[in-house]
């Protein structure tokens, strides 16, 4: 799989690269971070007013994630900043699918920077995997990251999730289990009757109904990255998800129903009730399923010739197996570039 760097590639480069600057190119941490706990809600103020050890005398908890050193791959998703003012999207919304783009209030359709996702991006290291999602800015009456943000992975690749992380209001660039949930589906309930397209009578499973503890040593973890605050970052240890080599994944923001246990949303809220952002459309503008957007999901580790529900898909099916993308993770190197890679 070629690597884009979309429209930012210079956003990309800083967003990897600054951590690794101030690491000094050492994966190691050496930002400061104190001992999670769990539930306490975040606070960034305290920690910074904390009167501040010297690096090398700090405790690190030696559990915490590193520095997603390489992107493997990316999502690319629909940039609705482009038509916000209008209060409605053009494309990238095709509710019944599973795919949306709704980065906007209920009925007064007023633009939510910090749910419009651009971007999605995996990374891993032996320990990790790391989603990378990446919105088009911040939140217009606070500053920071407003929503739900979270991963879907499809495990057993059949079009349905099997597990959700989802990391509520993240803020600080130190990683934190705090705010953290880890989801699965046990039950094969997401995706409704047909993971395909919404079901045609609601469908009512429970969605995400099992909690995965996130408090030992192998837990999912978030923060802002240091050097954009507009992207937020996920680390999955592989040992929380059943350290797949093959999967599929996507990511979200919600700021709308933020309900887990209601997936997929298309088979549990009917279109109409949902409400559309499409200004066109019979069901504009968007009601009960607002404030959210998701990408289409992508293949690791493994490609296909045919479609799996909800993944990404350009078209048709190939006319061959040569045709298909090689999706195996390839490394990209950042500047400066880690050891072995080739100049910037
Ligand atoms: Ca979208
Ligand atoms: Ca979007
Ligand atoms: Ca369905
Ligand atoms: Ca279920």
């Amino acid at each position: 799989m070629k690597i884009r760097f979309g429209k930012s590639p210079f956003l990309m480069i800083i967003l990897f690269t600054l951590p690794l600057i101030v690491a000094g190119c050492n994966i190691t941490i050496t930002t400061g971070s104190e001992p999670q706990k769990m539930p306490t809600a975040i606070n960034v103020t305290t920690v910074n007013q904390a009167p501040a050890a010297p690096a090398s005398t700090q405790t690190l908890n030696p559990n915490m994630p590193g520095e997603p050193m390489t992107v493997e791959e990316q999502i690319p998703d629909t940039d609705s900043s482009k038509f916000a003012s209008e209060k409605r999207v053009v494309s990238g919304d095709s509710y019944k699918a599973n795919f949306f783009e709704r980065p906007f209030t209920a009925t007064a359709m007023d633009y939510l920077p910090d749910v419009d996702i651009i971007n999605g991006y995996i990374s891993s290291d032996e320990k990790f995997f790391y989603f990378t999602i990446e919105l088009t800015g911040t939140n217009k009456e606070n500053g920071g990251m407003t929503a739900s943000y979270g991963v879907e992975l499809d495990t057993d690749k059949d079009g349905r999730g099997n597990y959700s992380i989802w990391a509520l209001n993240p803020a600080g660039t130190t990683w934190t289990i705090n705010n953290v949930t880890v989801l699965k589906d046990n039950n094969h309930s997401v995706g409704g009757k047909d993971a395909n397209i919404a079901d045609t009578s609601l469908f009512l499973g429970d969605g995400y109904e099992t909690l995965i503890p996130n408090n030992g040593a192998e837990a999912a973890w978030v923060r802002v990255n240091l050097a954009q605050s507009t992207m937020v970052q996920i680390a999955v240890h592989r040992n929380l998800i059943g350290n797949p080599s093959e999967f599929l994944w996507g990511v979200w923001a919600d700021n709308g129903p933020k309900n887990p246990n209601l997936f997929d949303y298309d088979d549990h809220f009917t279109y109409q009730d949902a409400g559309s952002p499409i200004s066109g459309n019979q069901y504009y503008p968007l009601k009960q399923v607002p404030a959210i957007d998701n990408t289409c999901r992508r293949t690791y580790g493994f490609s296909v010739s045919y479609r799996i529900p909800n993944m990404c898909w350009s078209g048709g099916a190939p006319a061959s197996t040569q045709n298909v993308p090689t999706l195996v993770p390839v490394p990209h190197c950042w500047c400066p570039p880690p050891p072995g890679c080739p100049p910037c």
